[in-house]
């Protein structure tokens, strides 16, 4: 890898000079040919400067901090009669690295998401970010009440068009003779479901993208959050399980799954390869406390296995052994009813409690905004040379882990009889432990990826700046130098502040491999192997 981390950084001091002013006047000339297109701010920010919205950008209040000199940019573009989007950009002054990296949303949320655009700014990437058409908090799709352009735009419009425009704003921003050399996304979570949908639509669009978490399958993943919601409703049910039980249920899990994968380290490394005995949780008659009835058991069962329906077909996987169930347990989420209250059926008088699979299909046939990323047919972009680096918590309560492998599955169905090698262009690590998009109690999980912010840094893996352990600079290795990476190295921080120093740190393997414990200290990467479960 030291070779890598060499040719890297030398890329990286490759800079160019913005040669035009930080000014409104400055993009509305770009824009002269493009009616639709307002330029509502330019701005320059110092060195070390912030800049953002505040409280007003309802799901990123926090303004991106420690800036490299740049100038910030925000554009508004009429996407129909009666929708528009805006798109935010940060043009580094003298630390532009010739490259365009574009970023992602949340949920159902609209804002700019200027705090990951800050730190990928830091690599020298002129960032855009959209705020898809509208402006909510993640959580929130009331916005789409018979607004059918504003979905439409949140779909997949307000990406594609804020790429385009950004591509032509930067080329012409920098005046440079080559343009601009590479150009590359990153984000999680529905931005994971963004860039996907963006290289099925355009797959000219980016060179490489490295995605998260995705929340690709839209009317089965919001349906089966809202089924799921409703496996433990209502509270009166015999079969419902109250919150307090969850520890009692995570920690059962952790004592028979943790030793399964060969070490006792209080991370369950392979959670699909666990054999668990559910009825250890059972209640007896000399302990009914911290424990569960049959009846609460047979909830628990469904939370942990794959939806199936009508004719056997798989409909949504479970959450995966070991994640914590709260989060789809303790209520029935607006991330799973707005979609059928206010995407698909129009009706604020919704009864989501009446829902059934019947729903999920009308919602399949309407596929709200075209947004599903479910085209498995990536070939289109590989043969334009793009890369895939994708990632999913193998712990994730929000979208279930088993969602990416599933998507991961249905490409390798699809392109391996075309004697395609996913390999060699689209690789896809679990995560032991880590949640939704960051963070594990005890695992390493930091790979400075988007919605991954740290502590202590400002962007990348503080003391490993290398191709090896940040998820960025490794998309770029593979594009820009035809390297690879067949594996990457999570980082735990201490209080995952990266003032306090490594933690521990960990193989994360292509899949179907998995890190497996050779010996020596297992907080050293170095303890670890990848290894193939199924092939001699
Ligand atoms: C940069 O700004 C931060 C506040 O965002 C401040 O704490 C820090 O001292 C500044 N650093 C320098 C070198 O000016
Ligand atoms: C966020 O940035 C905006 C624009 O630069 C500025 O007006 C505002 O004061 C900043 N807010 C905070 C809390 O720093
Ligand atoms: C735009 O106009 C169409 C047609 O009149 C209408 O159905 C829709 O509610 C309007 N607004 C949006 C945001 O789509
Ligand atoms: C609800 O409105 C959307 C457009 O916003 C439309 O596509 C969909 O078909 C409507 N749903 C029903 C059940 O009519
Ligand atoms: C009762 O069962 C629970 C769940 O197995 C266990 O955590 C707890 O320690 C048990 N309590 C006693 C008093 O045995
Ligand atoms: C929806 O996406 C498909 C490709 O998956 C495309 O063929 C179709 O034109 C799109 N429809 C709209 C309305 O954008
Ligand atoms: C690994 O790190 C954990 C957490 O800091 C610590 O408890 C454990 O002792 C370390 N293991 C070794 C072998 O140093
Ligand atoms: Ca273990």
């Amino acid at each position: 890898m030291a070779r890598s981390r060499v040719t890297v950084l030398a890329l990286l001091a490759s800079v160019a000079l913005a040669s035009a002013q930080c000014a409104p006047e400055t993009f509305t000339a770009f824009l002269a040919d493009n009616p639709e297109v307002t330029v509502n701010f330019a701005q320059a920010v110092s060195q070390n400067g912030s800049f953002g919205q505040g409280s007003a950008n309802i799901p990123f209040p926090l303004n991106a901090t420690q800036l490299p000199a740049l100038c910030a940019v925000g554009i508004n573009v009429k996407s129909s009669a009666n929708s528009s989007y805006n798109f935010g950009l940060f043009l580094p002054d003298s630390t532009w690295n010739n490259r365009f990296l574009a970023t992602g949303n949340g949920g159902l949320g609209g804002g700019i998401n200027w705090p990951d655009m800050g730190r990928f700014s830091h690599y020298g990437f002129a960032t855009m970010s959209t705020d898809t058409g509208h402006l909510s908090a993640a959580g929130d799709g009331s916005w789409a009440l018979n607004a059918p352009e504003s979905v439409i735009d949140w779909g997949y419009r307000a990406m594609h068009g804020s790429v385009v425009l950004a591509k032509h704003i930067i080329t012409n921003y920098y005046a440079t003779d080559d343009g601009i050399s590479y150009s590359y996304y990153a984000s999680c979570s529905t931005g994971g479901r963004q860039g996907l949908r963006e290289i099925q639509l355009h797959p000219e669009s980016f060179d490489g993208i490295t995605v998260g978490a995705p929340a690709w399958w839209t009317p089965h993943l919001a349906g089966a959050t809202l089924w799921e919601g409703l496996y433990n409703y209502p509270k009166s049910a015999p079969t419902h399980i109250d919150p307090s039980l969850f520890s009692t249920i995570t920690a059962e899990m952790k004592r028979q799954c943790d030793p399964q994968d060969g070490l006792v380290d209080n991370i369950i490394s392979d959670p699909y390869g666990c054999n668990f005995h559910f009825e250890a949780l059972l209640c007896t008659s000399a302990n009914s406390t911290a424990c569960l009835t049959p009846a609460q058991l047979a909830t628990l069962y469904k939370f942990y296995s794959d939806w199936v329906d009508t004719n056997q077909e798989f409909v949504f996987p479970g959450i995966s052994l070991g994640t914590d169930p709260g989060f789809l347990m303790s209520q029935v989420s607006t991330y799973g009813s707005d979609l059928f209250t206010y995407f698909v059926f129009n009706d604020t008088e919704y009864d989501f409690t009446k829902f059934t699979y019947k729903d999920l299909k009308i919602a399949d046939a309407i596929n709200p905004g075209n947004a599903s990323a479910h085209d498995f047919d990536l070939s289109p972009f590989m043969k334009r040379g793009g890369k895939i680096l994708k990632y999913h918590g193998a712990a994730d309560s929000l979208i279930p882990t088993g969602s990416s492998t599933y998507f991961y599955k249905k490409v390798l169905q699809t392109l391996h009889p075309k004697g395609i090698n996913l390999d060699d262009f689209y690789r896809f690590f679990l995560i032991p432990d880590m949640g939704h998009c960051s963070g594990s109690v005890t695992g390493p999980w930091y790979l400075a990826a988007g919605s991954q912010p740290l502590t202590g840094a400002t962007h990348s893996v503080p003391g490993y700046e290398d191709a090896e352990h940040d998820i960025i600079l490794a998309m770029m290795n593979w594009v820009e130098n035809d390297e690879a990476p067949d594996h990457l190295i999570a980082t735990k921080f201490v209080g995952d502040n990266a003032a306090l120093g490594v933690q521990s740190q960990r193989p994360l393997c292509v899949y179907p491999k998995q890190a497996k414990y050779i010996s020596g200290d297992p907080n050293e990467s170095e303890s670890w192997e990848c290894k193939s479960l199924y092939e001699p």
